[in-house]
């Protein structure tokens, strides 16, 4: 699939970095880019020699959000059948590799969503975060109204999604919506960085702690905790862990070979 909306490369032979790229639009996001994010993670996740993905915009926006123009007209008839605008959209939650947002500017709205969607945020010091969607007349679509309250709490989730507020990094790490802030110059370096320490582990663990944390969002604690300690179980199966525990035992680095 030729891409228009969005640009792929690879870097170190390991690290899938897939750049929104409708920069006048502020990345605002329709239909062809969201098919086009799809295909691009889906062959990503497919690939053997990537360990690690990078979902990232431009300086000035992550994304602002889905695209009012091509929203504005549709009817609660052409949206319900057509299943336009949601379809696509959870796609990302079936990647198993991690994806990694590294977000800088407007975060806004499907924008803050997609965001929430990865496995973790990186923010540079300019990234503003928010779910503006009740000035148009709408609430969020694209999970707002439930990743946000269990990232962030009840108290800001409200807060955000009835005054449409926009967060700024300091009140988002502090809220524990991302993970780490650096400045705007670093934001790929750090991306990068974490990515390339995430290949470095057995592809299987790593592919089996995403799983479980997600596990948490969608489970009861004690199912949580078994369904933890049966995936455990199961990496004593492979010869990652051997490797691992020999490595450490004989004060030597591991190489995993995701087996
Ligand atoms: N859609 C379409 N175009 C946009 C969007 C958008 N979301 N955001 C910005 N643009 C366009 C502007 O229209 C403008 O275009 P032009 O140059 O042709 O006039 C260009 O990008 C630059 O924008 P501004 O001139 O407005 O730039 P500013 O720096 O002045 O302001 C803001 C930046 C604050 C980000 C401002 O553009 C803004 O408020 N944008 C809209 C933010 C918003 O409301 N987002 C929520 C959209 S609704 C949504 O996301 C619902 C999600 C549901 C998902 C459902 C799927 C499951």
């Amino acid at each position: 699939m030729e891409y228009e909306t969005i640009t792929l490369r690879v870097e170190a032979g390991k690290v899938g970095i897939v750049t929104l790229n409708r920069p006048k639009q502020l990345n605002a996001l329709n239909d062809q880019l969201m098919n086009e994010l799809g295909d691009a993670l889906k062959q990503l996740d497919h690939d053997d020699s990537i360990g690690c993905i990078v979902l990232t915009g431009s300086e000035k926006a992550f994304a602002a959000g889905a695209d009012i123009g091509a929203m504005a007209k549709y009817s609660f008839a052409d949206v319900y059948k057509g299943d336009y605008i949601t379809r696509n959209w959870e796609q990302i939650r079936s990647i198993r590799k991690p994806v990694i947002a590294a977000v800088s500017g407007f975060a806004l709205g499907g924008g803050c969503e997609l965001a929430m969607m990865c496995d973790f945020i990186i923010a540079a010091d300019n990234a503003k975060f928010g779910q503006p969607e009740i000035k148009l007349g709408v609430i969020p679509g694209a999970g707002g109204t439930q990743r946000l309250p269990r990232a962030v709490g009840k108290a800001k989730a409200m807060d955000m999604a009835l005054t449409g507020r926009m967060m700024d990094v300091t009140e988002a790490e502090r809220a524990g919506l991302v993970s780490r802030v650096v400045p705007l110059d670093k934001l790929m370096d750090e991306a990068l960085g974490a990515a390339l320490s995430i290949c470095d582990f057995s592809q299987i663990a790593v592919m089996a702690a995403k799983e479980s944390v997600n596990r948490a969002f969608e489970s009861g604690l004690s199912d949580g905790v078994m369904f933890e300690r049966r995936l455990f179980h199961g990496l004593f199966a492979t010869a990652d862990q051997k490797e691992g525990m020999d490595a450490f035992m004989n004060k030597r680095k591991a190489g995993f070979t995701n087996s």
